[in-house]
């Protein structure tokens, strides 16, 4: 559902104000949103997804390792899918506090696209270049939005989610390097008009809740403090938006209606989207591109 459609409906949670920010900036945050009692359980859940990591030697489809990880000290970037491996997590996911939210700014018919639990273990875990998402998922239109959950809160040392407002009525740039691999990477002459005073880095409390337009260039520095720093990333879109590529990170879920009804028609946004490689036959993730990666 294209933005003009989504304002006719009235929001559930966000101000209008709010609303109209998140369309006009392409994110939005919502300081200490998701409530306590849902908070303890994503954080046990984490605890578990992190404690099955114990007996994993080698990145796998769901857990990616940092450096450092061993039975002992678990160290990981991300858990893949965590909502297909833990059952609080897709509890979670469909449930109106994320639903609702979600629906104020893709309309009231919600889809789930995939999630990642991003655990930036802390010591110096590292950040993401610049990037924008939807190249690595291509939709019939650009409904999709990613909400980040700061389940234990992020704070400046902790490498928080740093966006370039404005930038999703930009262009879409290549995330393709000089040797053809897709690197989820935005090339440094591409962002040579970028100056620090236009980087938006907001931090926040437990809860702290990140929207996320799908064409906004974002990306993070490293963890250098001593705690993780707990990212839910689900992505969802409207249900009339479909996507074209197979997903990088599969899930059981993946077009499940979470929220209204099923579409019986598509929503086109005919602007063009450079397309990823086909994920069918595997995902090669950031990590695996780097060799001495930014930031680190
Ligand atoms: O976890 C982070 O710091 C950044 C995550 C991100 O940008 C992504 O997964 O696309």
């Amino acid at each position: 559902m294209i933005a003009e459609k989504v304002l006719q409906h009235p929001c559930n949670v966000l101000t209008e104000a709010q609303r109209l920010q998140f369309f006009r900036d392409g994110f939005l945050v919502v300081e200490n949103y998701v409530p306590e009692p849902w908070l303890e359980r994503l954080r046990a859940a984490t605890r578990d997804l992190v404690e099955r990591s114990r007996a994993v030697r080698e990145s796998d489809a769901t857990f990616i390792l940092e450096e450092g990880h061993s039975a002992e000290s678990p160290r990981l970037h991300r858990v893949s899918s965590p909502q297909d491996h833990h059952e609080a997590m897709w509890a979670f996911m469909r449930d109106p506090v994320m639903t609702d939210l979600v629906a104020d700014v893709v309309g009231p018919d919600v889809k789930f696209h995939h999630a990642k639990l991003n655990v930036k273990s802390g010591k110096g875990s590292g950040g993401f270049d610049w990037h924008q998402d939807i190249p690595a998922w291509p939709h019939t239109d650009y409904s999709p939005v990613t909400v980040g959950v700061y389940i234990n809160g992020c704070r400046p040392d902790q490498g928080p989610l740093s966006f370039l407002p404005g930038s999703h009525n930009g262009p879409l740039y290549s995330m393709y390097d000089d040797e053809g691999n897709f690197v989820v990477r935005i090339r440094e002459a591409d962002l040579a008009w970028v100056t620090e005073d236009m980087v938006a880095r907001p931090t926040g409390g437990p809860g702290t809740t990140v929207l996320l337009n799908c064409r906004t260039v974002h990306g993070s520095s490293p963890n250098r403090s001593a705690d993780p720093r707990l990212l839910l990333l689900p992505v969802y879109s409207s249900a009339d938006s479909f996507p074209y590529t197979a997903n990088p990170i599969p899930s059981v879920h993946q077009g499940d209606v979470v929220r209204g009804q099923p579409a019986r028609h598509a929503s086109f946004d005919t602007r063009s989207c450079e397309l990823p490689p086909d994920w069918r036959f595997g995902y090669k993730t950031v990590w695996q591109h780097k060799k001495k990666p930014a930031g680190y």
